[in-house]
């Protein structure tokens, strides 16, 4: 078993008190078990942000699709990019959003691009990239 290394943080008040409002909210028995979790998030993370291997990713983004040209620049932003996408999920959500779901496979710095790209288009309202590196 991994030894247990202790370290003091210092921090002010009000933001301790609002991490603590924070450990609440989520149900952690104690901060060190909070803070374990955000570090190991935070690694995966940056490894699946930076990492030089290969990544799957999803890639959620919420568009106006009465926004002229809007459609066309993601289908064809999409069919550029085919060889990076291998699937993907449209829900009509309100008689003006459509929420998309994009599953892709590439490396990080591609699918980041990729994903700037398309949250930089008018009419795109949010979009966020999720990376998972993929270790076989
Ligand atoms: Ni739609």
């Amino acid at each position: 078993m991994t030894r247990i290394k202790r370290f003091g943080v210092s921090l002010e008040e009000d933001l301790l008190e609002a991490f603590d409002a924070f450990l609440d909210r989520r149900g952690y028995p104690n901060r060190s078990e909070a803070i374990r979790d955000l570090i190991r998030e935070a690694l995966r993370g940056e490894e699946a942000a930076h990492g030089p291997g290969p990544q799957v990713g999803a890639l959620v983004f919420l568009y106006d699709h009465h926004r002229p040209g809007l459609l066309q620049k993601i289908t064809r932003t999409f069919h550029d990019e085919a060889a990076h996408t291998t699937a993907s999920l449209h829900v009509h959500v309100t008689h003006r959003l459509c929420l998309e779901v994009a599953i892709l496979k590439g490396k990080a710095q591609t699918l980041r691009v990729l994903a700037s790209r398309v949250r930089a288009m008018k009419g795109v309202l949010l979009g966020d990239l999720f990376l998972a590196p993929v270790k076989e």
